[in-house]
């Protein structure tokens, strides 16, 4: 049977404005591509079977412009969104473009920057609930350093949780139903940037105030430049119940942030990403956080965004094959996947210590199990490469 590879709203896609809108630009060169309106732009999302659109306050309104102007542009931005039927499902504040926020924002050691950068997460944050996004998304993108000499990182943290449960109150106050999601960030642009990593996020969420309604947004390409596996951080994510967004793209290891093609790197990590996010029960929308390469035209941007999706439905596609077929549960029940969810020794009680201490273990027999990984590893990629 051939696979579907359309994409419908209810399989919750979302792009960022700025993702098919990159024009191109790059530290060493200047835009490639001419500007994407907001109306072809959203026609065209909503034509692949797009869900929803983010937008950070900066894509949609112009920055500094008279209020009239920048209610009128966030009229036609509602107005096309009702066209549409697409919905907004994240906005965020842009706290990186503008050299006020060079020092950074809410870690910006001017306490003046700060509270300007608090202020302006406050308007966006009324525009955000005008238009019923539930998640606001802070991604740190300037709050960093290149050199330590410059901040004391622990009043940078502070500071940070500061600005962040200052929001949250506003949030609160306002009785808006919104939720926050940190995206960690090892570097770029800044040489160093706070929160580098999920690991990092979720420890610094527990500190908060109002921690419950902060979660994560990581990003494939950011745990991927640090090294990491993604997928590792995204299960501990779902583990803590703090996925409330996450940002699909593509990357290789060691390199600049590259914002890929969903599926266009690491194939097989994606298949495992996918497939947890499948299998796991995430309710949430997959947002594409990515660009088209620099040498594409708009027919080639369209290429990009098309790609995202098919690469998304066909790994998910393949993910349901591989758990159906029976040579995998077989090999799964011979490396013991599912004994992992027994316990192991339960609560701590007087007795069950006793019996413990009482047992007798077998080791050298335990020591001659073989797990049978390499045959059950050899499914995941006869399944990949359509050879099972
Ligand atoms: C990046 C980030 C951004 C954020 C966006 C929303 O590396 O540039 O991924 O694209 O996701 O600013 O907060
Ligand atoms: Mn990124
Ligand atoms: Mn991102």
């Amino acid at each position: 049977m051939p696979l579907d590879l359309t994409a419908r709203p209810e399989h919750k896609f979302t792009f960022g404005l700025w993702t098919v809108g990159n024009r191109g630009r790059d530290p060493f060169g200047e835009a490639v591509r001419p500007k994407l309106e907001i109306v072809p732009m959203l026609n065209g999302l909503a034509e692949l079977g797009v869900y929803g659109v983010s937008f950070h306050d900066d894509d949609m309104m112009t920055f500094g412009a008279p209020e009239a102007e920048r209610r009128a542009e966030l009229d036609l931005f509602k107005k096309t969104l009702d066209e549409t039927g697409l919905v907004c499902s994240m906005a965020t504040t842009n706290l990186f473009y503008h050299p006020i926020f060079k020092d950074g924002a809410f870690t910006s050691n001017d306490p003046q920057v700060r509270r300007f950068a608090i202020q302006k997460a406050m308007r966006n944050l009324d525009v955000a609930a005008e238009l019923g996004a539930p998640t606001y998304v802070f991604w740190g993108g300037r709050e960093g350093v290149e050199t330590a000499a410059s901040k004391d990182t622990r009043d940078a943290l502070s500071r940070y949780a500061e600005a962040l449960d200052f929001l949250a109150g506003y949030v609160k106050d306002k009785s808006y139903d919104i939720r926050f999601a940190l995206e960690p960030k090892p570097n770029e642009p800044r040489g160093d940037i706070f929160l580098p990593t999920v690991g990092h996020a979720l420890a610094f969420i527990s500190t908060l105030d109002n921690r419950e309604m902060v979660g994560l947004n990581p990003e494939v390409a950011h745990e991927t430049m640090s090294g990491l596996s993604f997928y590792q951080g995204v299960a501990q994510t779902l583990w803590q119940d703090k996925l409330f967004h996450i940002d699909l793209n593509d990357q290789r290891i060691g390199r600049f942030d590259q914002d890929f093609r969903f599926g266009s790197e690491g194939i097989k990590d994606h298949f495992f990403l996918v497939r947890l996010l499948e299998n796991s029960g995430y309710s949430g929308v997959k947002h594409f956080d990515a660009h088209a390469y620099r040498t594409e035209d708009t027919a080639g941007v369209w290429d990009f965004a098309r790609g995202c999706i098919r690469n998304y439905l066909a790994l998910a596609a393949k993910a349901r094959e591989f758990d159906q077929d029976p040579r995998v549960a077989k090999a799964m029940a011979y490396s013991g996947v599912a004994q992992l969810a027994e316990p192991t020794v339960g609560p701590y009680t007087t007795e069950a210590a006793a019996g413990l201490m009482g047992e007798h273990f077998d080791i050298e027999a335990l020591a001659q199990r073989g797990f049978g990984n390499e045959a059950l590893d050899q499914l995941v990629v006869d399944h990949i490469l359509g050879i099972a």
